[in-house]
């Protein structure tokens, strides 16, 4: 029998439903091909020899296919799920719409299960951007951000600059999740994992990244982690840090170590000017032991991949900031992040400014003004925060001043303060959520709601 086919048309969002339930007004026939394609479904990659994961996953493959989209021309996405529970992909780090965004909080519909949504926006700003599931994971960590359901998404400039000869995509991952309670200093529930990937394969496993000397590779890093900090060095070569979370920096700079928090991205240019075999991977042995980095191999060279310990790894975002004074802001708000103790079942819960969602007061904004949100981690562990359908400018951290770092996910360390400015201009309830997959799933989000 013929599906049945549906359009919804409101907000840019077409919805088909397969059974006709809960049909909207306004019905018309689905309207041809979408400029791309995703499908939910469950896959099996074996990492490495004897190593295999079980996921949901696009496509078919971890990461999912990589979106390339130009910067300003709208695009339709058709998400098929092939799976039995909803599902929302969210356009992470695009200025969207509501409607659009993937975020059940904001009023996003589901893709339903074995059912299909037509997703339609416009991609901007230009950069390295992604997509990823928004489904709550709570203590099944088969769901949300524990599963293979994250690809990139490049939204490529009008005009190009391009100054390099080789681009390669690295998507930082932890697999086989289990939870955990940990003692002293914490006294919290966490998780622990027992495999990594850094392309699609284990470190050792897949194919080596295949260079020349002289070239300059550019490297889009993207932290895909439920929980975990991605650390990464390769010795004997620098990373030139070009952007942040997909936006250029004010201040280009060459560093030893990237960190990238949960949810960031960095893209950085690396000179092959050191002809051998080696190691790109975390700075934690633990997780190159288990996977986490990729073979680095230089043309006509053979042998074991050489890793060499940082002697000095630090990592800095206002390095690549500029000192410009940044514009006084029209309002203000003071977030601060604190854990609940142990409940005796995982896991812990957490609250903004006392309160844990759905009680968290929403932060109020007026369109066209600017706002400084100040974001206080009150505990040990540091929180990738970030803000839906906006960008914000980092104005201090760490009570040190920086301006015109644009980014969507700020990592806020342990007991510090992070300032951000944004100009709240893309109407429409705005989920901020700290990325860590447990602490948003249990408490850590509110919403920016405009007046
Ligand atoms: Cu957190």
């Amino acid at each position: 029998m013929k599906r049945r086919e549906f359009t919804f048309l409101a907000g840019g969002i077409a919805l088909e439903t397969a059974l006709g339930v809960g049909q909207p007004a306004r019905l018309e026939a689905a309207a041809g091909k979408a400029d791309f394609t995703l499908r939910i479904a469950p896959v099996s990659v074996e990492l490495a020899p004897g190593q295999t994961i079980r996921t949901i996953a696009y496509n078919g493959s971890i990461p999912g296919p990589v979106l390339r989209m130009k910067e300003g021309k709208r695009i339709s996405v058709d998400v098929f799920n092939d799976t039995d529970v909803p599902e929302l992909v969210h356009w992470h780090g695009q200025l969207v719409s509501a409607e659009a965004d993937g975020a059940e909080e904001e009023g996003s519909p589901f893709v339903p299960p074995h059912g299909h949504l037509r997703v339609s926006f416009t991609p901007r700003p230009a950069g390295t951007r992604w997509y990823h599931t928004h489904a709550m994971a709570m203590d099944d960590l088969t769901r949300g951000a524990y599963s293979g359901q994250y690809g990139f998404l490049l939204v490529e400039p009008k005009s190009q600059p391009g100054n390099y000869d080789q681009e390669v995509f690295l998507a930082g991952r932890h697999w086989d999740p289990v939870i955990l309670h940990r003692g002293a200093p914490n006294n919290d529930w966490t998780v622990d994992y027992k495999l990594c990937s850094l392309t699609d394969r284990a470190l050792g496993h897949g194919e080596p990244i295949r260079v020349r000397q002289g070239q300059r590779v550019l490297f889009r890093i993207l932290n895909a982690d439920a929980t975990r900090q991605l650390n990464l060095a390769l010795p004997g070569h620098r990373f030139q840090v070009i952007a942040l979370d997909g936006n250029p920096v004010p201040t280009p700079k060459a560093v030893d170590l990237l960190t990238v928090a949960v949810a960031e991205r960095v893209d950085a240019v690396v000179e092959m000017n050191q002809p051998g075999v080696w190691v790109l991977g975390s700075t934690r042995d633990e997780d190159r032991k288990i996977g986490m980095g990729v073979v680095i191999e230089y043309a006509d060279r053979k042998g074991e991949p050489q890793w060499k310990a940082l002697e000095n790894p630090t990592w800095d975002y206002t390095v690549f900031g500029s000192q410009a004074k940044v514009p006084q802001p029209d309002g203000k708000f003071d977030l601060m992040f604190m854990m609940l103790p142990d409940e005796g079942k995982p896991f812990n819960r957490w609250t903004i400014n006392d309160k844990a969602w759905p009680n968290v007061d929403p932060l109020m904004v007026k369109a066209g003004k600017r706002y400084r949100i100040a974001l206080h981690n009150g505990m040990e562990d540091g929180h990738p925060v970030h803000l839906h359908r906006h960008s914000f400018e980092l104005v201090s951290v760490g009570g040190k001043p920086t301006a015109g770092i644009i980014k969507d996910t700020v990592n806020v360390p342990r007991n510090t303060t992070v300032e951000v400015d944004f100009v709240a201009n893309n109407p429409g309830p705005s989920l901020l959520h700290c990325h860590m997959q447990q602490h948003m799933d249990y408490g850590f989000k509110m919403l920016v709601k405009y007046a």
